[in-house]
């Protein structure tokens, strides 16, 4: 249980420096901060689309002119290259808030909706509300992106907004809530409570209306069951174990770069990082040569360095966890090419870019999520075998399909279980592309309009303003109108247009007995 006064310690990945200390927020503290929240969510949720606009607007303008020293910090923080900082974390939470800012209003526009001659008359629309109080809790990989992608769409629609960092990145998350106050969001709608997983637990069980979970498939069921106490709505981004497939057409000089890149960028600890490579047997040797040269060429060190490509691992369990499955791997008889070891002695966060040959679906780096700086690669003969072989795992988040033909490309990609399918290029959220997976990877989505809308209650209205006696199928039953209504339903539902026209006439002229 976090108690009144507990703090917890930010510390740079990189260094071991303590960067700074939070509160490891209690249940009390929790509780407070959604009654807040609520109470915040009645005036917001009453103010224009213009009007929250504004605050995006304004939220944007600071973070472009702190841009240098929020790069810093999400580097200090997570002990990613500041390239990766500026264009992963700061650029796609930039995105988000102009599209938000010019879009929601048009994606949130009331429907009008015709129900049909039956009910001639009637004025019916479909509206979207804001839900109320969101909870968006979030590990540390992206703590500018994974937290804008949903702040901002979530405070747009009118919702108020309670944001949980990891305890790993905390800092990030504060200086969030510094942004939002400044670009002048009024108190209480948005905030940010810090702390461990048990505050997370807190947050899901205080009665929110809607969650955003990112993280582990583990804690997400853990969120999943806790949240169904008070039948929240929620939306889970979780793990993945991302496969890539690699065809003998593909241009291999493109494809070997973009692979090294995408299984590696944040030293792998992103959940649609490629971590099962599939190669056609006939280029296999020449392309893992490939693969296992641009990784060579890979220079590990600390983010703030603008020349590192790799950084350090987040914290002890993550590189454990990477040893884990090279140990598993080679003992199974699996052949490290290239990297297999922490660099720096034995509690370092470095860890050698690795590439794993002769790797098979016994092996837990074939399974689990690695979430590290390892790429497995096994060959294939056949796309039936590629593609059996890609949906063999528990997760279903994305995929990538490296060809030159792009028709096969396509039809490959229509036989993938997964979320998000790419061809010749790694999959990547963007605000106008839905980003979500199935089966361990979680449920619903994340960005562009399917990703706004869990942020709405979505309400239909109907007005009848008919000055009728009754409608014919009211009550008294009498008269024999369920023979009027069997004798019109085969002309009613014909695939004859004539036929269903008759039936209207019939039906509109029919009945009134009472007129
Ligand atoms: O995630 P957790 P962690 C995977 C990756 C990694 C593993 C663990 O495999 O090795 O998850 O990482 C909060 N109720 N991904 O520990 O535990 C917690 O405080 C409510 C994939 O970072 O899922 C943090 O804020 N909240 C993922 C957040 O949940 C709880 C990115 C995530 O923590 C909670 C990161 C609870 N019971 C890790 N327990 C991706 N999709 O990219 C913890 N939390």
């Amino acid at each position: 249980m976090n108690k009144a006064g507990d703090s917890l310690d930010s510390v740079d990945p990189a260094t071991g420096e303590i960067l700074g200390t939070v509160v490891n927020s209690g249940r009390a503290d929790v509780e407070k901060a959604v009654e807040r929240s609520r109470k915040a969510f009645a005036e917001w949720s009453g103010r224009s689309f213009r009007e929250r606009a504004a605050v995006m607007r304004k939220a944007r303008s600071i973070m472009i002119a702190k841009r240098n020293e929020l790069a810093d910090l999400i580097v200090r923080e997570t002990g990613k290259p500041r390239l990766e900082a500026v264009l992963h974390d700061l650029h796609f939470s930039l995105d988000d808030l102009l599209y938000y800012e010019k879009n929601s209003e048009k994606l949130l526009r009331d429907e009008k909706v015709n129900l049909g001659i039956a009910f001639l008359g009637q004025k019916n629309r479909v509206i979207f509300e804001p839900a109320g109080v969101v909870a968006v809790i979030n590990p540390w990989n992206f703590p500018f992106l994974l937290s804008f992608r949903s702040l901002v769409p979530a405070l747009m629609a009118g919702n108020s907004v309670i944001l949980k960092p990891s305890e790993y990145t905390p800092l990030c998350g504060v200086r969030i809530g510094e942004i939002m106050k400044e670009a002048g969001a009024p108190e209480g709608v948005f905030t940010v409570v810090t702390g461990d997983g048990r505050t997370g637990q807190y947050l899901v069980e205080a009665g929110v209306d809607r969650i955003v979970f990112t993280g582990s498939a583990a804690t997400g069921r853990k969120v999943m069951k806790a949240a169904s106490g008070n039948l929240t709505p929620l939306v889970l981004e979780l793990g993945g174990k991302d496969p890539a497939i690699v065809f003998s057409d593909a241009d291999l000089e493109w494809t070997s770069a973009g692979i090294v890149w995408s299984s590696l960028l944040f030293t792998g600890q992103s959940c649609s990082s490629i971590e099962r490579i599939y190669v056609q047997e006939d280029v296999a040797d020449r392309f893992i040569e490939m693969v296992v040269e641009g990784t060579k060429l890979l220079k590990v060190g600390n983010g703030m360095d603008p020349d590192t490509d790799i950084g350090p691992m987040i914290a002890p369990f993550q590189v454990e966890n990477v040893e884990r499955h090279i140990e598993d791997a080679v003992g199974k008889g699996a052949k490290v090419l290239t990297g297999g070891k922490r660099i720096g002695g034995h509690d370092s966060l470095f860890f050698e870019p690795t590439v794993l040959s002769d790797v098979n679906h016994d092996m837990l780096v074939m399974k689990e999520e690695t979430f590290g700086p390892v790429l497995g690669i096994m060959k294939f003969k056949t796309v039936d075998e590629a593609v059996e072989l890609a949906n063999d795992t528990a997760y279903g988040l994305a995929t990538s399909v490296w060809t030159s033909d792009l028709e096969k490309g396509k039809r490959i990609a229509r036989r993938i279980h997964a979320g998000c399918v790419s061809v010749n290029n790694r999959a990547i959220e963007v605000k106008t592309m839905p980003w979500g997976g199935i089966k361990d990877s979680g449920m619903g989505k994340t960005s562009s309009r399917y990703g706004m809308l869990n942020f709405v209650n979505i309400k239909c209205i109907t007005v009848d303003g008919r000055n009728r006696k009754r409608e014919d199928w009211w009550y008294p039953y009498e008269g024999g109108k369920d023979r009027f209504f069997s004798d019109i339903l085969p002309d009613l539902h014909s695939d004859e247009k004539i036929r269903v026209l008759k039936a209207y006439i019939k039906f509109l002229r029919g009945i009134r007995t009472d007129e």
